[in-house]
């Protein structure tokens, strides 16, 4: 079995995640699909993107859209056939692009066959297959609705659920279980897929007698033993990066390090949650002095055994530009593309989310009942129950729902941004005919064509992949400023978080001035000199070569 080694495919790549139901609809029913990627490609291999990330296709009652299964080896109706998915693929493989598949195994639907025959008596031969038991085995609280223990009149036992009472936990210490999730998994590399984004994989191992599951005690062995049955037969050929709530840069390390054979990289949470208090409702400032802190420290944990996945936002996460930038009418096009640069430039694996390479914003929700996602409709009738004042649980919602990435992309100024010819299953962003993919490929300044060359930067210079990080000014608390350095080649990232302008004060800057700027985010004198003071969500990107 092939050791990654450091040229491993996928540290040069880029991943572009789709959440297919808000991407492209084909088929005028206000959901987006298979055919309505298929006829998108070409955005996205102009795009330059190496890789793609599919949300969950299969059939599935869509309680938590998508991310409760019911068949995992099929497609639901709503997103089209396996005959569109296989033209949807052979499309991402003619365009020298790959696609991986969201694996959702910590839990199945709860109208998965499996479950459906789980529930149906204590001596079922598929009893084992999920937790029951005949009273709460744990406090704990599920992420979604409530005590994370269902009681089930059909045989008077409980059913462990961590999400939504319609998403049963599956019993990975039953092998039965561990051998049918990796038959199915063979069943999709064999239809031509090239690897999987494992959702919450690091809760797959729980010891309920210990009451733990973040991780849980077999968690390593599980990874090793799904690499072994799966993922090892296809050496460099696979893309395997684990969803892991709550993972810590040391155990990433082990995760990753090829040498263990688990996966090949991890989504880790810490940046995401630095703008929240107790949960993610209980909103704080975010402060960019705690976020270079946090990437920082995961840049130093993964230097020399591992890798690191890359992203602002994703599926389950505010907008980027957001969130992490200005969205600002005046800031929000260089915010959006000093965030590429920031990110992209980083060591480890860019992921770009849908509609994210256009500075697509946060919607502004008016009511509760614009809101579809099962989390925040679930958080907003328990904070007002609780009493907490509606117009404080509306405010959080605005900032930190789902919902806010699940607009439909905005393609073009038509009606519904070119997104459907029917009527969206959730409203688009108004602001579409400002921000959307047609005007933006017209426009050399736009925010595409920054993240066009962002991409195309780390295709074409070594020192992006392969090259080490060192923090600059840690102290700065609007300047991020790096250095990536890889043989005689260096390359110094400045970037102002901020609305004034703000020193370049990296030390020994002046030594810069004569360096290339290989890619700045304003128009401008391209030969600013490094030790210029950044103007207002300014970056640059310099590149020297040592003596
Ligand atoms: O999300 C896992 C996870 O940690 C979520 O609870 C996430 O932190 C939360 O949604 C942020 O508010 C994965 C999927 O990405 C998510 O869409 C699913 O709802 C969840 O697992 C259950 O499958």
């Amino acid at each position: 079995m092939a050791i990654m080694s450091d040229d491993a495919w996928w540290r040069s790549a880029v991943v572009y995640q789709i959440y297919p139901r808000s991407f492209a609809d084909s088929d005028g029913d206000g959901i987006g699909d298979l055919p309505g990627i298929t006829a998108r490609l070409d955005h996205l291999a102009e795009l330059g993107v190496d890789v793609l990330w599919l949300s969950p296709i299969y059939p599935s009652p869509q309680d938590d859209n998508g991310y409760d299964i019911s068949d995992y080896t099929g497609i639901d109706p709503v997103f089209g056939t396996l005959a569109d998915f296989d033209e949807l693929l052979a499309g991402v493989h003619a365009r020298g692009m790959k696609m991986i598949m969201d694996l959702v195994v910590n839990h199945t639907s709860d109208e998965h066959p499996w479950f459906v025959e789980s529930r149906s008596s204590t001596d079922n031969p598929k009893r084992e297959w999920y937790w029951w038991r005949p009273q709460p085995a744990t406090d704990w609280q599920s992420f979604f609705s409530g005590p994370a223990w269902q009681l089930d009149p059909a045989t008077g036992e409980y059913y462990l659920h961590l999400f939504s009472r319609k998403q049963p936990d599956l019993n990975w210490e039953n092998p039965q279980v561990r051998t049918a999730i990796y038959d199915m998994m063979r069943w999709w590399l064999q239809r031509g897929v090239d690897g999987f984004r494992m959702d919450v994989i690091n809760m797959i191992s729980k010891d309920l007698d210990a009451g733990v599951f973040l991780p849980g005690p077999r968690i390593h062995e599980f990874l090793a033993e799904m690499h072994r049955e799966v993922v090892a037969p296809h050496p460099d050929r696979l893309l395997t990066v684990g969803e892991m709530p709550g993972v810590t840069p040391e155990q990433a390390r082990l995760f990753t390090d090829p040498a263990r054979a688990e996966i090949d990289m991890v989504f880790q949470f810490e940046h995401v949650n630095l703008d929240q208090g107790a949960h993610k409702w209980d909103l704080r400032p975010l402060e960019l002095l705690r976020l270079k802190e946090s990437l920082g420290r995961w840049q130093v944990a993964l230097a020399d055994v591992g890798w690191n996945s890359l992203y602002w936002n994703n599926h389950d996460q505010p907008r980027a530009v957001s969130r992490f930038g200005s969205d600002a009418p005046q800031h929000r096009v260089a915010a959006a593309k000093l965030l590429a640069t920031v990110l992209h430039l980083h060591r480890g694996t860019p992921y770009v989310y849908q509609g994210e390479e256009l500075g697509m914003t946060n919607t502004p929700f008016a009511a509760i009942t614009d809101f579809r996602d099962i989390e925040s409709i679930n958080y907003h009738a328990t904070a007002v129950a609780s009493g907490l004042p509606p117009d404080e649980v509306l405010a959080a919602l605005r900032m930190m729902s789902r919902d806010n990435a699940r607009s439909p992309v905005q393609w073009d100024s038509s009606p519904h941004a070119g997104f459907t010819t029917g009527l969206p299953w959730l409203p688009v962003n108004p602001n579409y005919p400002e921000i959307n993919a047609a005007d933006q490929w017209a426009d050399p300044d736009s925010v595409l064509h920054h993240y066009r060359a962002v991409i195309a930067l780390r295709h074409a210079e070594p020192a992006v992949v392969h090259g080490t990080f060192t923090m600059l000014l840690p102290e700065d608390p609007v300047v991020y400023a790096y250095t990536r350095t890889h043989g005689a080649v260096q390359l110094l990232v400045l970037a102002n978080f901020s609305g004034a302008p703000a020193a370049a004060a990296v030390p020994g800057v002046a030594e810069w001035d004569a360096a290339q700027l290989v890619l700045g985010n304003l128009a401008g004198p391209p030969e600013a000199p490094a030790s210029t003071p950044l103007r207002p969500w300014e970056a640059r990107v310099l590149r020297r070569v040592a003596d």
